[in-house]
């Protein structure tokens, strides 16, 4: 962001502060929090401009102040938040860890990214984060990504390894710096660049199940492309995707996942993809994806989901109509989409996985719910 871009934004800010004292008490200071930490950002830019955190914070509080007058007091009816949601049966307790950011006027941002990080640090969950599936050469690696809707801007790793809390390193890549994907062992000097350890993702059970894989002489199914329409259930699943509406209107999603059973070295899946593995719109939505990524990610569901909700379905329409688009090429996956609408809607839709329970959590203030999604 160059010197014009910081005048801009600070000028911005100082305006608003105007129209800010003429909001209510409670959403006055809720707005100079906002401004205080943008003014703090930017007091520590260097005369080269500002980094991608800084701009994000500038943003939201010039996006907050630039409401109507009566905009902040309209706003808890214009829009459905907060909530929070998050995907398989560790999403209540993810969002139990989320929640109360949202409640004290935290921004979705924050939220997701701490309801996804309670999951990657489970000890004993597989599809997540360390300890889980390795792929073919017994190392388990990370795909996980970030959007901030005030800003629209994405933060991705895609297959990075040694590092635990990877939708963290996706948030560094969407703040510090221009890219908005970086992959591999060079995703993995990005981290300890920014200050993530460096420690190995394989535990006892990981090694375990690779060993057994080994001892039986398989090759990955990987190496068998599969006819269209001849789609094998999924070895593994349970990519923790999250998506939050902050009391300010704001949306913020995420998603992390170790991917499949013994994939190849280097494949990197759907969620760390904008529009495949999660998208949100500040406008309309978030929705995130779960499954069969190597076939879900031919057909950015998760944007299509969001574009079917800005011409007016509901969520539970759009994703039934986004996982159609793939059927109807004859694919035969197993996956599913929930979706999140500004006024705080949900809802999902499921493929395949007939034996699966494939549930997702919601928590606002009426309280929390796990809903099962039927096929
Ligand atoms: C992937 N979509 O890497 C992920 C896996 C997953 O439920 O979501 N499983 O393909």
């Amino acid at each position: 962001m160059s010197i014009a871009g910081f005048g801009t934004c600070s000028s911005g800010i100082y305006r608003k502060v105007d129209e800010a004292s003429r909001l209510t008490r409670e959403s006055a200071a809720r707005c100079h929090r906002l401004i205080d930490e943008s003014m703090k950002a930017l007091k520590q830019t260097s005369s080269t401009g500002m980094n991608r955190r800084e701009f994000a914070l500038a943003a939201t509080a010039t996006a907050l102040a630039a409401l109507p007058l009566n905009g902040l007091a309209a706003t808890k009816d214009e829009h459905g938040g907060p909530v929070i949601i998050t995907t398989w049966d560790f999403g209540p307790g993810a969002n139990d860890v989320g929640w109360p950011v949202l409640q004290s006027g935290g921004l979705a941002i924050d939220a997701v990214e701490a309801a996804i990080n309670h999951v990657e640090l489970l000890p004993d969950e597989f599809y997540v984060g360390f300890g889980g599936v390795p792929n073919e050469i017994g190392e388990t690696t990370l795909d996980a990504m970030m959007m901030w809707g005030p800003t629209h801007d994405v933060g991705a790793v895609g297959c990075l390894k040694r590092i635990k809390r990877a939708v963290s390193v996706a948030r560094k890549v969407m703040e510090e710096t221009q890219h908005s994907l970086l992959v591999g062992d060079d995703a993995t000097r990005f981290a300890v660049r920014m200050g993530f350890e460096e420690t190995s993702l394989t535990n006892l059970r990981s090694q375990k199940f690779w060993e057994a894989w080994v001892a039986k002489n398989k090759e990955s199914s990987a190496w068998d492309p599969e006819p269209i329409g001849e789609q094998r259930p999924l070895e593994g699943h349970d990519t923790v995707g999250t998506m939050a509406v902050d009391a300010q209107g704001n949306i913020g999603v995420g998603c992390s996942t170790n991917g499949r059973n013994f994939k190849l070295p280097g494949r990197v899946g759907d969620s760390p993809i904008a529009g495949a593995g999660a998208y949100c719109d500040n406008e309309v939505g978030a929705a995130v994806a779960t499954g069969n990524g190597d076939v879900m990610m031919r057909f950015l569901p998760t944007y299509h989901t969001i574009e079917l909700m800005r011409a007016g379905a509901t969520p539970a329409e759009a994703t039934q109509a986004a996982i159609k688009r793939i059927t109807d090429k004859g694919y035969s996956f197993d996956g599913g989409l929930v979706a999140l609408a500004r006024n705080g809607e949900h809802g999902a839709s499921k493929q395949g996985w007939e034996n699966n329970k494939f549930r997702y959590a919601v928590r606002n203030a009426s309280g929390s719910q796990h809903i099962l999604v039927k096929p």
